[in-house]
């Protein structure tokens, strides 16, 4: 007899509840099935396509995806509590990515006048900086397997500053539940989780394999983090705004899974 999605649902609730810590088969189990639900809802999604398109707001998901969302966000966290590092591998195993989106960062642009902003909750302006300002913070080194929904993987070197180094300059907004990035002028638009921004492993890059990144690749910073696909993962970052909202994310609003974490 095959389990219905309320009872799939509790049991996995209960699992995550029951266990302060998981182990690492159960966590690629219930990945695994996290991303099938993600799957029937890109399916879902897919049905209403055309009225997603016109519906910018987060609360317009359809409710499968939803459901999807708010499961995923209680598994999502106990992956946190067992201190979850994601596998790094050998220089030899790494390569320059092929590159996959474009949408926001068609144009050229001067990287001599790019500048980060930093926005409030509110959306008021707070900073900006210079991309000599982020490399001035600690420079991390990760090779780490990029992962796309479309089904590819590779594994490649990213360097860049920690998110949380960034967030140390702004400590009186270190616990948003959430932050949004929105690349210059807003084509693309992402929101990623606290816990995942807070990750030892998740970067603000300026170099692929050891080059300067170039513009197909999200000149002059992108974010880099193995914990998600790469639909989460902004090239060309123009705005970093901290907020509690779930922040509009491009690809959520087109019926994928809005945590999809790995
Ligand atoms: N601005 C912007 N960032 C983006 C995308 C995009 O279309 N526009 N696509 C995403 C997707 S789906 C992937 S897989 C990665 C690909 O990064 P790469 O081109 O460096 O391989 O960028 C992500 N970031
Ligand atoms: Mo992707």
């Amino acid at each position: 007899m095959t389990e219905s999605s309320e009872d799939r649902e509790a049991r996995l609730r209960a699992e995550v509840e029951d266990a302060p810590a998981i182990s690492a088969d159960t966590y690629r189990g219930i990945s695994r099935r996290s991303f099938l639900t993600a799957g029937a809802a890109v399916a879902g999604g897919m049905l209403g396509f055309y009225g997603l398109q016109k519906r910018p707001e987060i609360d317009n998901i359809p409710d499968i995806t939803r459901r999807a969302h708010q499961l995923n966000e209680r598994i999502w966290s106990a992956t946190f509590r067992e201190g979850h590092l994601a596998p790094t591998f050998a220089p030899s195993e790494s390569s320059i990515l092929r590159v996959n989106g474009r949408i926001g960062i068609r144009s050229e642009i001067d990287l001599d006048s790019w500048s980060l902003e930093v926005q409030a909750p509110d959306g008021s302006l707070i900073g900006t900086h210079t991309l000599a300002e982020i490399q001035a913070l600690p420079k991390h080194e990760m090779i780490i397997e990029h992962k796309c929904v479309e089904g590819w993987s590779q594994i490649t070197t990213w360097a860049g500053a920690r998110f949380s180094d960034l967030q140390s300059w702004y400590p009186e907004h270190a616990d948003t539940a959430y932050i949004a990035m929105e690349t210059p002028g807003g084509d693309y638009y992402v929101g990623n989780d606290r816990a995942t921004m807070d990750h030892p492993q998740t970067l603000l890059v300026y170099e692929m394999v050891g080059e300067p990144l170039d513009q197909e690749h999200g000149a002059p910073l992108r974010l880099a983090t193995p914990l998600k696909y790469g639909i989460k993962q902004l090239k060309r970052i123009g705005v970093i705004r901290f907020t509690d909202e779930p922040p509009a994310d491009y690809w959520a609003e087109r019926g994928y899974d809005y945590y999809a974490a790995l």
